[in-house]
């Protein structure tokens, strides 16, 4: 009988920041000062619209609103990356994306006060309309992917979702199809620990959210823009449930 290993996993782990809270210059992308003061820019007026948005929201005026806190960042920072003719592929939580896009910011109040109207992208812009309904618009992602190869459009698609899109089967049929066809799709999984009440260590056995990639064939990453010390902050904000097996947040 033989018994060997086919496959090992590697899963890199990327930390923006080190222990003392600066960012590691190596990771610092070829950005002009303009660029930079733009992106801050951007993240202050997502943090602006959010606490405005919530604040709405309490007073009754929007129905309901998902906060963007802490998750700005992440999404300024991709959209930045993205390029003309890109296609995004948003859930509920990306605001700060929407707003670095330049999406209108009046149409984001239309769309969380419950108008439909606020989900028309305007022309120019390639965002798909808001997904609510977790996960679904993985899938769609892989397809406008698809399109775009078959067109000979060489763009790339963005999707976007949460820590817990990944226990969907949408995900899983999504991350397929983008691994058997190699297509040109950017999974970006914004893991704030919850799916409402659902801390992630109790909806997935998996050691690692980026460790999926790799069933699928492609490679998964994990980013951590916060630090350690700001990890270690979190790791005692999130209860220990009985039954739950460990998560590892590293
Ligand atoms: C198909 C579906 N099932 C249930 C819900 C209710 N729901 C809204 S948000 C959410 C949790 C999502 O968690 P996660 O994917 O981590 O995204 P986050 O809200 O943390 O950004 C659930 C279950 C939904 N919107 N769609
Ligand atoms: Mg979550």
């Amino acid at each position: 009988m033989a018994e060997y290993v086919i496959e090992s996993l590697n899963v890199r782990r990327i930390e923006v920041l080190d222990p003392q809270g600066k960012a590691d210059a190596a990771l610092l992308p070829p950005l002009s000062d303009d660029d930079i003061r733009r992106m801050y820019a951007l993240l202050v007026l997502s943090r602006a619209f959010d606490e405005r948005a919530l604040t709405l929201q309490r007073e009754g005026r929007l129905g309901t609103y998902p906060s963007i806190l802490g998750q700005e960042a992440a999404q300024v920072a991709s959209a930045f990356a993205l390029g003309p003719g890109d296609w995004v592929f948003p859930s509920f939580r990306e605001m700060g994306m929407h707003i670095a896009l330049s999406y209108p910011i009046p149409l984001l109040f239309r769309y969380w006060a419950g108008d439909e109207r606020g989900l028309r992208t305007p022309d120019g812009l390639n965002v798909f309309p808001i997904c609510v309904s977790v996960g679904t618009h993985l899938p769609h992602a892989a397809g406008a992917a698809m399109a775009a190869r078959i067109r000979g459009d060489r763009i790339a698609v963005a999707a976007y979702f949460g820590a817990g899109a990944t226990s969907k089967g949408d995900f899983h049929e999504g991350l397929n199809m983008a691994g058997v066809f190699g297509l040109p799709l950017v999974f970006i999984c914004q893991n704030n620990q919850w799916a409402i009440s659902m801390p992630v260590g109790r909806q997935t056995a998996s050691k690692t959210l980026a460790q999926k990639a790799w069933a699928y064939g492609f490679e998964g990453v994990q980013v951590d823009g916060k630090g350690e010390e700001r990890r270690r902050a979190d790791l005692h904000r999130v209860p220990h449930l009985p039954g739950c097996r460990p998560y590892d947040r590293r």
